[in-house]
């Protein structure tokens, strides 16, 4: 039987590194039920190298998503971030939730060196830019686990869910979350504002702008599948 509407799966982050809360799953909770008609499926993952892709593997067994949006917080990011390459590395100084390190580790030994996003990135910027919300290309999720999330799903794509197609989006801090770096480096440096304040996005801006990119992949994927 053919689908009128994509399997749409959505994740956002649990806080790390001290912060009390993720803007990526802020954001997630907060869209709504359905997207151009197709139910928006959500799950929270977690910062630990050794669950999320167990974890990442089971929600697609559960949901066989045709589009799998990832996103995750971007510390010091100005701008929405199509994140359009995965790569095979662990490699990060700060710990997990666990309080593991990880360098030097390859995700999948015997996978590719990277992975490309394969949603339709152009798409889902043109979406962006529409509604003049600041966003960008960007060719490094880093290599802790929100690149970790990427390269698993895109080899999960590869390799057993070919119908999934996955792209992460990187969303900056809030401005409560600047202001409070802002604070405690204050305190730190005996009272004074040593720097600028981090860039920020209010949440709204931001769940504005994943339900964008998402009502730009389910529209792809109709003119693609139902055309
Ligand atoms: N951001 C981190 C991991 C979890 C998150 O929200 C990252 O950019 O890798």
């Amino acid at each position: 039987m053919t689908k009128a509407f994509p399997s749409v799966l959505v994740t956002g982050f649990q806080p790390f590194g001290g912060q009390t809360v993720n803007p990526s799953w802020l954001a997630v909770s907060r869209l709504p039920e359905e997207i151009g008609h197709a139910p928006i499926h959500r799950a929270e993952l977690p910062v630990k190298w050794f669950a999320v892709l167990d974890c990442l593997e089971a929600l697609a067994e559960q949901y066989r998503p045709d589009i799998l949006l990832l996103t995750g917080q971007a510390g010091g990011r100005d701008a929405l971030c199509l994140e359009r390459v995965g790569i095979n590395l662990c490699e990060a100084k700060g710990a997990d939730n666990d309080g593991l390190v990880l360098q030097d580790t390859p995700i999948f030994p015997e996978g590719p060196a990277a992975y490309f996003s394969n949603l339709p990135y152009r798409k889902m910027k043109e979406a962006l830019d529409e509604l003049k919300i600041p966003n960008r290309y960007s060719f490094s999720a880093g290599a802790y686990l929100c690149n970790h999330v990427l390269y698993g799903a895109l080899h999960l794509g590869a390799t057993r869910f070919p119908e999934m197609k996955s792209l992460f989006l990187h969303v900056p801090y809030l401005p409560e979350q600047a202001e409070k770096l802002a604070k405690a480096q204050e305190e730190d440096a005996g009272g004074e504002r040593s720097g600028p304040v981090s860039p920020s996005m209010p949440l709204e801006t931001i769940v504005k702008g994943v339900e964008a990119v998402l009502a730009a992949a389910i529209a792809q994927w109709r003119e693609e599948h139902l055309l």
